[in-house]
This record gives structure tokens, sequence and C-alpha cells, in this order.
């Protein structure tokens, strides 16, 4: 069984957002139509509280898109988004929602950010998603959204490890591309067993 992973479809991520990523709100018709023959509909949310530590104003003398390093690793600083329950926290208004029949939240806890759908940042503390499809009987996974090099990316990654055969529909992603991201996060991809399609 087969199911679509719709990463971070927020108004933050879309134009007018705090970390609004290029061309962020295109892909919806798009994934709106994918979700009409996916056997399984499965949607994330990046849902961080207002003190959250990926946040560059926690950070003295820091500014968004800058490089700390935490007790997990490095991470970049953001802009304050996807707060717990503000606008920008929310899925874009266009995207049809009804199809979900799980909504996995990510990046709650203030001390650690997560990337991908899998595990958090310190690539060890799991979401539960990996027992939730296992236990479905999902084998393979296809996954488009927001961020191509950062949500998306981290969690196709992960996907890939865990056994699950894992494709990208880059047509239907925008990247942030910070710093060449993009072009290391789909060689990283792809070496990873991801198809890109
Ligand atoms: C994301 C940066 C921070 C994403 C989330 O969805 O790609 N990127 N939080
Ligand atoms: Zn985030």
């Amino acid at each position: 069984m087969s199911a679509l992973l719709v990463i971070d479809v927020q108004n933050d991520f879309c134009p007018g957002g705090a970390l609004a990523v290029p061309e962020g709100d295109q892909i919806v018709p798009g994934i709106n139509a994918l979700m009409q023959d996916a056997e399984a509909v499965i949607l994330t949310q990046d849902w961080h509280p207002a003190a959250h530590s990926s946040f560059a104003s926690q950070h003295d003398g820091e500014d968004p898109f800058g490089m700390i390093e935490m007790p997990y690793g490095p991470q970049v600083l953001w802009p304050d988004h996807c707060v717990i329950g503000s606008h920008g926290s929310a899925f874009h208004a266009d995207l049809n929602t009804d199809c979900a029949e799980i909504v996995v939240r990510k990046g709650f806890r203030r001390d650690i950010d997560s990337y991908s759908a899998f595990f958090e940042n310190d690539h060890r503390t799991p979401t539960g998603l990996e027992g939730y499809l296992k236990t479905r009987g999902i084998t393979s996974l296809t996954l488009v959204g927001l961020a191509t090099d950062f949500c998306v990316a981290f969690s196709a990654i992960d996907a890939a490890r865990l056994g699950f055969d894992t494709t990208v529909r880059l047509d239907l992603c925008r990247a942030i591309d910070l710093d060449g991201s993009l072009a290391r996060m789909k060689s990283d991809m792809v070496r990873s067993g991801v198809v890109l399609s």
C-alpha cells in the first residue's frame, strides 16, 4: 500500500508568510489533484512554541538564516514561523485537508527542531510516523510540499533509510535554497535511494 505525504503546506511557507518559500502556493492545486488518487493521505504541520530554539529571536545577536551549534548538532536559525495556533501555522486555505487520515505535528519541543516527519533533528527522537505507516501496511511513499531542501528532503531521506520505497515529486515541491542547500539535498536524497521525479 502507498501513501501521499504532504509536507508543511502552511501559510508561513507561502508568499506573504514569515518564512515564505518562493512560489510555495503554486503547488497546492497539483497536490489536491494527487490526493484524489492516493490510497492514503498524511499531512505534516510545522508546529512551534513561541519561544522555539530554532528562532533567531531567541538568541542574542543572531540573525535569521545564520547557524548555531545545538547539543544535537548544527542548526539554521529561522525567522519566527509556524507558531502553535497562529494563522501562519494553519494549512494554506486552498489545500484540501479533508482527505487527510492523520496530521503529524513536529517541532513542538522548545529545545529541538524537527525537519523530518520521522525524527527530530537529533536523528533519534521519533515522531511515531514510522510505526503508524508500518502498522497500516504502507510500504511506499510519495512526498510533496515545502520546503524541498529542508523538511521534504529530511523526511524523504529518513523514509528511504527506514525501508520505504520513496519518491519525491519535485514539481510539487518548492525550495528555500539557502547557500546551495537545494543542490546538496537533491544529491543527498539520490544517494539515500530516494527517487526524484
Ligand atoms: C521548514 C525550516 C524551518 C520546512 C520548517 O518545512 O522545510 N524549514 N521549519
Ligand atoms: Zn520550523
